[in-house]
């Protein structure tokens, strides 16, 4: 079965040109002015509308255990909401228990992700350490595409990694070719505030922010970045929300670090005033980590986006409704955290962003995909519309109008932190594997027909390291040059 896209404006993070694009076998056969259609395809009109890259969402969480209970929504039910809002493909996470056999952990998330109906991959966790988990996230590298591991800075107790698991992780991770994701906040501290604020008499939502300042997040950021500097690791954060961890990503990368910065849709576009709330519902719902910040640091992560210093945009979808919400009624610290968002990110940031003038069309596509793709090693296959990519793709309305909200939305959860939102700008059809899944606003998808897609490590990026090592061997002496010396401590000295 083939489609053939007709008439549109082929948009990719480099160009803009009018071109059909002709999809079979799950791959973009051909784009060309005025193609043929092959005999019994199925034609797309996209007149008037932009052919994009399916959106990446390189950081969602479906049916994660956590908290004492498991997110709501499923990989069945998560992917398919994706669709319907233009993203085709998903980076969830394997996070093991603590003393949990990595492999097994990562065959569980394997078996729970079957049933997706788009394509997914995984960053995988590292949540303690010996010399097992270092011998897994070699097989995993090796013989399971698997190129990023993982670390939370808090959640004491639980999956929190303290130095010296980041330090152990790291070092293997560059010697695997590995690229190193950080959930950056001290969690010995967010430990220590909430203790203090539950013990003033905040009990409520109100004081999840509290607890969490933006300090907190600046910290282990700026910790994770240096100790990726020392290891001569790349370094990704996830959920960049604010200042001081927005700073921390611009400084090292003005210093020639290879550090990328993520945002959530949320992060842009809430700010904490949700947290007083006066009705719990509604401020447990925006219950997550890190938390919404005051406004004035939406402006600064445009900008970050903006200027490149930061590179994707995630939701960190995580859905928990209000009778799971509720286990936290008295006591802000036992709320599940997380917010939904999968199926509106690539709606808000068009209409935020390039309605905006903030972004351009192809910068968007940069920041919803491109980039991702990229910086996980799976382009051009994925984020490209280009000859012998996989056929992921999004027509893109721009005049299509919209209210967000809960009762129409397709994820499993009761509630959207979007709600009421008014967006212009829309997924008239989304294409995965080269089957029309969404158009004329239903879904047509297949349980089970996602895949997960293997991720190759970065050879030639660990290669090139290793050169830079060896030739700033002698350097290393030159207290004043601080990059050298970093590579060279890369090496694993
Ligand atoms: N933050 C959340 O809000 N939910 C899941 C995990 C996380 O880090
Ligand atoms: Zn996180
Ligand atoms: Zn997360």
């Amino acid at each position: 079965m083939s489609v053939l896209i007709k008439g549109g404006t082929v948009v990719t993070a480099d160009l803009t040109y009018r071109a059909d694009v002709l999809c079979a076998d799950g791959k973009i056969q051909d784009i060309g002015s005025d193609l043929d259609a092959p005999k019994g395809a199925q034609i797309v009109d996209a007149g008037g509308q932009y052919v994009m890259p399916g959106g990446i969402d390189p950081h969602t969480h479906m049916q994660l255990p956590f908290m004492g209970t498991v997110a709501s929504e499923d990989f069945e039910t998560g992917t398919a909401a994706g669709l319907a809002g233009g993203t085709t493909m998903i980076i969830d996470f394997v996070i093991p228990n603590p003393q949990q056999n990595i492999m097994e952990a990562y065959q569980q998330w394997r078996e729970w992700a079957e049933k997706s109906v788009a394509d997914y991959t995984f960053h995988v966790a590292i949540t303690w350490w010996d010399d097992t988990v270092s011998q897994d996230m070699e097989t995993l590298v090796r013989d399971h595409g698997i190129n990023s591991f993982k670390h939370f800075m808090a959640y004491k107790g639980a999956i929190m990694a303290d130095d010296e698991i980041l330090v152990n992780s790291f070092s293997k991770a560059i010697e695997l070719g590995a690229i190193v994701t950080v959930h950056a906040e001290n969690g010995e501290l967010v430990y220590r505030l909430q203790q203090k604020i539950f013990d003033m008499g905040i009990t409520g939502p109100e004081g999840h922010p509290l607890s969490r300042p933006p300090e907190v997040e600046g910290e282990a950021a700026n910790r994770a970045i240096r100790i990726a500097e020392v290891l001569g690791v790349p370094i990704y954060l996830v959920h960049t929300s604010c200042r001081q961890a927005l700073e921390s990503i611009t400084r090292a990368r003005n210093e020639g670090q290879r550090v990328y910065g993520e945002v959530l849709a949320g992060h842009l576009l809430i700010d904490d005033s949700v947290y007083r709330d006066p009705d719990f519902n509604v401020a447990s719902a925006h219950v997550m980590s890190p938390p919404f910040r005051p406004k004035e640091n939406q402006e600064l992560l445009w900008r970050g986006l903006q200027s490149g210093n930061l590179q994707t945009t995630a939701t960190d979808h995580c859905c928990f409704c209000a009778d799971q919400k509720a286990a936290g009624l008295d006591d802000f610290r036992l709320i599940p955290n997380g917010t939904a968002g999968i199926e509106n990110r690539m709606e808000v940031l068009w209409h935020h962003g390039v309605r905006s003038g903030r972004l351009t069309m192809n910068e968007y596509v940069a920041v919803t995909s491109t980039n991702a793709a990229k910086i996980f090693n799976v382009y051009p296959r994925k984020g490209s519309v280009s000859v012998g990519a996989d056929a992921d793709i999004v027509v893109w309305d721009p005049a299509a109008t919209k209210t967000i909200s809960a009762r129409t939305h397709h994820q499993n959860v009761d509630y959207n932190i979007f709600e009421g939102m008014e967006v212009t700008g829309g997924a008239s059809t989304t294409i995965s594997q080269g089957k029309i899944v969404w158009s004329d606003g239903k879904l047509n998808v297949e349980r089970g027909a996602g895949n997960y897609i293997m991720r190759p490590a970065f050879a030639s990026y660990y290669d090139a390291m290793q050169k830079r090592a060896e030739q700033s061997r002698p350097q290393a002496v030159d207290r004043g040059s601080s990059r050298p010396q970093a590579v060279a401590h890369g090496k694993g000295g």
